[in-house]
């Protein structure tokens, strides 16, 4: 909490934690940083010398609240609100954990902006991912908190409120909404960090790579990899790259494209050098063995929670996956979503939601290289080509600042987004 609170930057002369749980939480915060802990009485205060706010505290000081859980806000609001009584500022309250019922917004309507460590969202798709929580209980969880928002103090059933007018679905609704636990672990992932930007880190050194992760990690949604560039691969390299995936909470996409009969393709996405199963949240692999394809990956990948895409559209020039053959990569994913979970294309392919579009071939300064690779702007390839997720090599890897492009990589590709939504 302590490094959350560090990271907003809010500047505060004491804290108090919203009675009771959290107090031992402000205790331990204000006795480690050497703040001044102020204490809400909570009993009604029935004789009247006895004050509502304890502690050593002067007007017009600025206090940070303290909670473990906010659900609807009011927690939190009431003890502002007795702060307040004694003319002391709340303009900031930090929180353990955010249930996303509505209490972030409630407080922000009332002045307070509130900083959480973890939401809900990241708690459930997190456990998910590990295997440690079923898909039911995931679903009945996310279907509890989507029925049961907060506007103020008053509970909305969502269901009887949904007069939503955007066409396109926002990354929190498809949180929720889309079927593949990864592709909702995906979209949380957006949503949280308001990224659709997934980085291509192509280097033949292992140490290069690993670097660039932990630096553009924080900023984006997925990293992916091309693992069979490395001129050093060791086991280590996917080891820590994981470990930077937990850290970072990214998604890792082996660009392997596999393309190969059934049974070559199992041994090669199972075994060899690389397991790429055992550590690629996500594969890709091209449609033209037809669907054995899909079936073999998905036995070696659907029990780890593996998502797969197909290459339906490719953005090297004179490339030979267009019309008919597009159509049907189309309809082997939309046949297939118990495992694939969308596609590499150049334009938008499919209406189904669960279906992510990832689209390659980007960069802010249009054209090409020398060998075929043609790019357009994250502005075009969300807005024009109906990009989900933006792919970014060399524009991230080979600038001079690769965390300065990645920011405006980042900025681009979402603002593209919202834009999308109506924003
Ligand atoms: P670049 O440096 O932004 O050009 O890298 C693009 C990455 O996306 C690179 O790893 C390619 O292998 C990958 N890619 C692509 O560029 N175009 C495609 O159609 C497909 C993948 Br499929």
């Amino acid at each position: 909490m302590w490094n959350t609170i560090e990271r907003t930057g809010c500047k505060f002369k004491s804290i108090c934690g919203v009675p009771y749980t959290a107090l031992p939480i402000a205790t331990c915060i204000c006795v480690q940083h050497n703040y001044p802990m102020l204490i809400r009485r909570k009993e009604a205060k029935d004789y009247g010398t006895r004050r509502m706010i304890e502690g050593r505290y002067e007007e017009g000081d600025v206090c940070l609240i303290v909670e473990d859980v906010v659900t609807s806000g009011s927690s939190v609001h009431e003890t502002a609100e007795s702060l307040q009584n004694e003319k002391i500022q709340v303009t900031n309250a930090i929180v353990l954990l955010d249930r996303e019922q509505g209490g972030k917004a409630a407080l922000e309507r009332k002045g307070i902006k509130l900083y959480s460590v973890i939401t809900l969202s990241q708690v459930l798709s997190t456990l998910q991912r590990l295997n440690k929580l079923d898909s039911d209980i995931v679903d009945r969880t996310n279907r509890f908190i989507q029925d049961n928002r907060f506007d103020g103090h008053v509970a909305v059933n969502n269901k009887s409120n949904s007069s939503s007018t955007t066409k396109v679905m926002s990354h929190k609704e498809r949180a929720v909404k889309c079927s593949h636990p990864l592709v909702r672990s995906l979209y949380t992932i957006m949503a949280d960090k308001e990224s659709n930007l997934c980085v291509s880190i192509d280097c033949a050194s292992s140490s290069e790579l690993l670097q660039m992760a932990d630096k553009i990690g924080p900023h984006v949604c997925i990293v992916k990899t091309h693992i069979d560039m490395l001129e050093d691969f060791t086991s280590d390299v996917t080891k820590e790259l994981q470990r930077l995936a937990d850290k970072h909470n990214f998604l890792i996409f082996e660009d392997r494209k596999f393309g190969d009969i059934g049974k070559t393709v199992h041994t090669q996405y199972e075994g060899g050098m690389y397991k790429i199963s055992s550590w690629a949240h996500i594969t890709n692999a091209h449609p033209v063995p037809g669907s054995g394809i899909v079936s073999a990956l998905a036995e070696v990948g659907k029990p780890l929670g593996r998502g797969c895409l197909i290459v339906a559209e490719m953005s090297s020039s004179g490339n030979l996956a267009t019309g008919d053959y597009t159509k049907g990569a189309v309809k082997m994913a939309e046949a297939n979503k118990d495992f694939v979970i969308g596609y590499i294309s150049q334009s938008r392919l499919s209406a189904d939601h669960d279906l992510v579009h990832m689209t390659p071939g980007v960069k802010i300064q249009m054209g090409g290289d020398s060998l075929g690779q043609q790019y357009v702007t994250p502005q075009i390839a969300v807005s024009e080509k109906g990009a989900d997720v933006v792919i970014v090599g060399r524009g991230i890897t080979g600038a001079a600042d690769p965390l300065g492009a990645a920011l405006e990589y980042k900025q681009a590709g979402y603002s593209a987004y919202l834009n999308s939504l109506g924003h």
